[in-house]
């Protein structure tokens, strides 16, 4: 028996078990086991990470990264503060100072083994102790990835190549401003360690970071409650329910990871559970987080799938007469960027029923509170990933009730609107491309590729410094991303955003930006490879540097499937 205080340490007591024998009361058990990174019970209320919030320019944050074996059998990871919370939620405006130490505290946990059997764990000889340069990655080495700020990729700031902090050392100081035109909207972090990302995200280890100001760009969601939902993935609590009568004939297929294979039905056994702020929504039952909201109110919901492996499809399903009709979702911000920055020619929101959000990506909608007594549902429709891609079914996530009373979010935006500064430079969509390159997914039974067309597919070999692409600082391309494998990958680049220009050879011309992107899947049926083109802006002077682009399903990427790309300054 387990119980979750909100906020703070958390002590999980083991049963105490008085038994009389022969007349004779016996203490068999009475321990008190301290649970690391403790999780909420299914169908709990989802509450708000801890928020930490800049002040005065800076924010100063302790992060210690922990992990554990929970009583549940499940391998947890978490980011620790002083009080016991675990993984904030970092706030910032733009040219805010972020001073984070982390502490590794990781262990190997039991039966687990130090090497990941994708990696090609390079441990450096002689290891150096400077976590800039030890490049050793191993199970209990670690380090942060601020996904999708536009922060220089050098050591104490986003470097994911080289720096590694192993248990030993001292708490890792991570310090950089929030760049001053960085688009408000939704970050986060989470380590980056090739050979051992995925074990570490899919146990827990990430949080949400904001930069503050999104009603700057989309005065409607001015003065909203907020709610940040953390969407992460675990191994199956029960592997074993592939037989319940509940899923007649979804017999689960297993890949080389080991998870299930897509069933093609929208049902069957999921390759992973799924968890909303570590509320734990798990196989079979699904049985769904909860959240209260007052009827009609409009809330902005920040969502970011941190999962390791799993695609996500939202949807908000209220019952309406006898059957769930999707309810329209106002997104405004895709990837951290609102829809209409940097100089785009579209709208601010724009209202859909559902929306795909790949490993790494983030969608901010406005979510409009249901009728009171119509059920509501948050939830994840069926993504097919392909024949060899993980299964990723229909379930529910969260259960929305409408109370007039519902508590309030802990944080709203600001009701003022002083409008964000005019874009330094022209929309990215309006730049003819300096040149055009392709590069293509891959993969074969035990290795995963991203190539650049005419070379041969070889995973990413940590221990090389050598970039398969060199690009001039103030350039703009366009990358053509080709899928040659029978799976979906998210291709995801690290310091940039993107423009998505041809989907499947259609031209889109989409007028957002995006930090990562679907590549639909190849059949045997389909005549040409299946392509996305994006358009790579590499105009921003923090760019420069060497960096990582790859996909986002995290074994792929700890499996080989990362490239090195180098910016450099421009020619004077
Ligand atoms: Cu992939």
């Amino acid at each position: 028996m387990r119980s979750v205080a909100r906020r703070g340490c958390k002590i999980a007591l083991a049963a105490l078990l008085l038994a009389c024998q022969g007349g004779i009361a016996t203490v068999l058990a009475t321990e008190a086991v301290r649970d690391v990174c403790p999780r909420p019970v299914p169908g709990a209320t989802v509450e708000d990470p801890e928020e930490l919030r800049s002040q005065n320019g800076v924010l100063n944050v302790d992060l210690t990264a922990r992990n554990e074996v929970g009583q549940d059998g499940s391998t947890r990871y978490c980011y620790l503060l002083g009080d016991g919370s675990q993984s904030p939620t970092l706030r910032l405006k733009p040219g805010d100072l972020l001073v984070l130490r982390l502490k590794n505290n990781l262990s190997v946990a039991p039966g687990e083994p130090k090497h990941a059997h994708h990696a090609q764990v390079h441990e450096a000889p002689g290891t150096s102790a400077d976590p800039c340069t030890s490049a050793a990655m191993t199970a209990t080495s670690t380090n942060l990835h601020f996904h999708g700020l536009t922060i220089p990729p050098v050591c104490h700031q986003d470097d994911v190549l080289r720096t590694s902090i192993q248990p030993d050392d001292p708490p890792f100081e991570y310090r950089f401003r929030i760049p001053a035109d960085e688009p408000p909207g939704l970050y986060w972090y989470h380590p980056h360690i090739h050979g051992f990302s995925s074990r570490q995200v899919l146990g827990g280890a990430s949080g949400a970071l904001i930069v503050e100001g999104i009603e700057r760009a989309n005065p409607e969601v001015a003065g909203l409650p907020e709610r940040v939902l953390v969407i992460r993935d675990q191994d199956l609590a029960k592997t074993d329910a592939s037989a319940t009568p509940a899923n007649p004939g979804m017999q689960a297929f297993v890949d080389a990871d080991g998870d299930a294979i897509n069933s093609g039905t929208g049902g069957g056994v999921p390759a992973k559970d799924l968890s909303v702020n570590y509320v734990p929504v798990t196989y079979p039952n699904y049985q769904p987080a909860a959240i209260n909201m007052r009827p009609g109110e409009r809330q902005l919901w920040r969502v970011l799938n941190a999962t390791s492996v799993t695609y996500l499809n939202l949807a908000v399903l209220v019952k309406r007469g006898p059957k769930f009709r999707a309810q329209w979702m106002g997104v405004v911000g895709i990837d951290g960027v609102p829809l209409n920055a940097n100089g785009s020619p579209g709208h601010g929101t724009e209202w859909l029923q559902n929306i795909v959000v790949a490993p790494g990506a983030r969608v901010e909608f406005i979510m409009v509170g249901p009728p009171v007594g119509a059920p509501a549902m948050l939830v994840t429709r069926w993504v097919d990933t392909g024949t060899t891609g993980e299964n990723d079914p229909n379930r529910p996530l969260v259960s929305i009730v409408a109370t007039s009373d519902a508590q309030e979010p802990h944080a709203t935006l600001h009701k003022a609107t002083e409008a964000l500064p005019p874009p330094a430079r022209p929309w990215v969509g309006s730049v003819h491309p300096t040149r055009v390159r392709k590069l293509f997914f891959s993969e074969d039974a035990a290795h995963f590729y991203l190539t650049l067309d005419g070379q041969t597919p070889r995973a990413f070999d940590p221990a090389s410094t050598q970039p398969s692409i060199v690009v001039k600082q103030g350039d703009v391309e366009d990358w053509i991303i080709e899928n040659r494998s029978p799976e979906r990958h998210a291709f995801h680049i690290h310091q940039i955003h993107f423009q998505l220009v041809e989907w499947l050879g259609l031209a889109v011309n989409e007028s957002f930006l995006r930090d990562t992107i679907n590549v639909p899947f190849y059949t045997a049926a389909m005549k040409s490879y299946p392509s996305v083109r994006i358009r790579m802006d590499f105009r921003d002077p923090n760019t420069v540097g060497t960096f990582v682009y790859h996909c986002h399903l995290l074994d792929h990427e700890d499996g080989g499937m990362m490239g090195l790309i180098k910016v450099e300054p421009p020619a004077r």
